[in-house]
């Protein structure tokens, strides 16, 4: 390939249309894409993931060769491979000798800290092109977000509605003339009529091999693979979308804040894997919620459920990523310091709630948006664990996990570690709200109704220690006010003995011994 251009194409930019392959010419042009051990260990990723991740690109590599592009692909069992992206993309240039390398935007900082040094020490230009596969540029973001004060994401989802004219009226009125249903989806989930099954894919041949490689090489990182049934292929993802709108979708919106034992996915998507790997596209996901309404499939506060999620949340979370890194990632506004307790990854704790939600992440490397932000969110937050460890802990455990995502929904959402750029309140919440939203309390150990005995339920202490300890800082914050003035009128007796259960969940955590068996019995 003398000259041409050598294009990089990475673990989650399985997209044909990647800005990377455009104008490639095959007679010159090779696509490198490659496994390597730091990509797979920077984390110690889930196993499902790196099974997900490295199945996903051997399917991609293979239909890229069937369109007649020469790739030029590395396994990680390759002897000569380097172990790293930037060692293979030299050792490329090397046997190649390009004229050029062109990269698209990778996701992460990290990956974009290191091609922006490769240019130097490959001694062939690197071509850096924008990733367009989302619905609002990284430039556009910024100048939205400049200079406004709380730079919220319901303002935002409002410009992308308009922007894009997805459910909108012809006059410019949002359809059913409101922008956010959210009122209508707070229905309790009675499991009846029982939820649909998620389409499961069963692993083919190439998944199966890649499933041995990493069960030999990272059979010590977190999870299981035996229930892997995540698409690996467009057409899968393809699949997996349209069975979620003719099956899931009706329900998505009503039960979108509800969790049930025994039901990991319940009217969920689970199209994340799929879109962040670029398997699926934001816009078909978004058309294809908007047509369902439109043919009077779904409801519409189902189908503006959904997409505020895709449209608003998503594209959100990335402006912030980028308009905010590198220094985001080290904010800690709440001054959490905490260890990680070890139940985190065990899920050996008598807490009904986090028991499950860690139990399902081991099996399925998946757990709802709830569940992520109210449970272990909420108890990380409460509990003044230190983002660090925490972001790690999302890192590693979650199929869909990359940074660009996972950092402003953990750091901002969940820990509020970005002192309120993603939201003006925390997310906290005691066991009541856990009760209200799931069956969990019904079988847990703790007593959800009790504040600080010795069975009380260990979100309530920690709720209102929380609440006391930012006290100084929330007091001014017209949002939390209701909840200060609870604080205030609590009486100093009752205040003292609450924190006093707080201090003793919190030390039993640190020292390994929460998981107390049946307190009630
Ligand atoms: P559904 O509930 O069916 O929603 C549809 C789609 O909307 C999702 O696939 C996703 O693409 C998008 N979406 C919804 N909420 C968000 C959000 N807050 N941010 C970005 N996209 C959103 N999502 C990830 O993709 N990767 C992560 O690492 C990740 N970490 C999270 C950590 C925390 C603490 C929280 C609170 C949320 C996190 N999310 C993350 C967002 C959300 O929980 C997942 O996108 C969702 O659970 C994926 O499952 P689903 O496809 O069934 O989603
Ligand atoms: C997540 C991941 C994994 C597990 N493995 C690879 C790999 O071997 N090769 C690769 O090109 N990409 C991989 N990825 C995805 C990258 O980590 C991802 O591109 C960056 O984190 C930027 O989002
Ligand atoms: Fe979780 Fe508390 Fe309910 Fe137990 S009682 S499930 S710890 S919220």
């Amino acid at each position: 390939m003398t000259g041409g251009a050598l294009r990089l194409v990475l673990g989650d930019q399985l997209s044909e249309g990647l800005a990377g392959l455009r104008d490639l010419d095959p007679a010159r042009d090779t696509v490198l894409m490659a496994e390597v051990e730091a990509e797979c260990t920077y984390v110690r990723h889930h196993k499902q993931k790196i099974v997900l991740v490295l199945s996903a690109m051997r399917h991609f590599a293979g239909a890229l060769a069937v369109l007649g592009i020469p790739v030029r692909y590395v396994r990680l069992d390759d002897p000569e491979n380097s172990g790293s992206l930037g060692g293979e993309v030299a050792r490329a240039v090397r046997d190649l000798r390009p004229g050029r390398v062109v990269v698209t935007h990778p996701g992460e900082w990290r990956v974009l800290e290191e091609v922006r040094g490769w240019e130097a020490g490959l001694g062939v230009p690197v071509e850096l092109r924008e990733d367009d596969r989302f619905l609002c540029a990284i430039g556009e973001f910024r100048a939205w977000a400049d200079g406004r004060d709380g730079a919220r994401m319901e303002d935002f989802y409002r410009v992308m509605r308009r922007t894009h004219g997805v459910l909108m009226e012809a006059d410019g009125t949002p359809a059913g003339g409101a922008w956010n249903y959210d009122r209508d989806n707070r229905a309790p989930f009675r499991r009846l009529p029982p939820v649909p099954q998620r389409p499961a894919f069963a692993p083919d041949a190439v998944t199966r091999a890649v499933m041995a490689e990493v069960e030999t090489r990272f059979g010590g990182h977190f999870g299981t693979l035996e229930g892997f049934g995540w698409p690996v292929t467009r057409a899968g993802a393809v699949r997996a979308l349209e069975r979620f709108v003719a099956e899931r979708m009706p329900g998505f919106g009503k039960h979108q804040d509800q969790m049930a034992s025994g039901e990991p996915f319940l009217f969920h998507a689970l199209v994340s894997t799929s879109l962040n790997l670029g398997l699926l596209l934001p816009w078909e996901v978004v058309a294809a919620a908007e047509a369902a309404w439109r043919a009077g499939h779904v409801p519409l506060a189902a189908a503006e459920g959904f997409v505020r999620q895709v449209l608003g949340w998503r594209e959100y979370v990335r402006g912030v990523y980028w308009a905010r890194m590198p220094g985001y990632a080290a904010t800690n506004a709440l001054g959490a310091e905490r260890a990680l307790p070890g139940f985190w990854w065990t899920g050996e704790t008598a807490m009904n709630c986090v028991r499950h939600v860690v139990r399902q992440v081991r099996d399925h490397a998946y757990a709802h948006h709830i569940q992520r932000l109210m449970v272990t969110g909420n108890l990380a937050l409460l509990a003044g664990f230190a983002p660090g460890p925490v972001n790690a802990w999302y890192m590693t455990v979650f199929a869909d996990a990359y940074e660009w995502v996972e950092l402003p929904n953990v750091q901002g959402m969940a820990l509020h570690a970005d002192g309120g750029v993603m939201g003006s309140k925390p997310y906290a919440a005691s066991g009541a709200y856990i009760d209200r939203m799931s069956d969990y309390c019904r079988g847990c150990a703790y007593d959800v109704r009790d504040l600080a005995g010795e069975a009380a339920c260990p979100f309530n202490a920690l709720y209102w220690d929380f609440v006391a300890r930012h006290r100084a800082r929330f007091e001014g914050n017209a949002r939390m006010a209701p909840v200060i003035r609870n604080l205030d009128r609590m009486p100093p007796a009752r205040l003292a003995a609450v924190r006093a259960r707080a201090a003793a969940v919190l030390a039993a955590m640190e020292a390994g011994e929460e998981a107390v068996p049946a307190l009630r019995g």
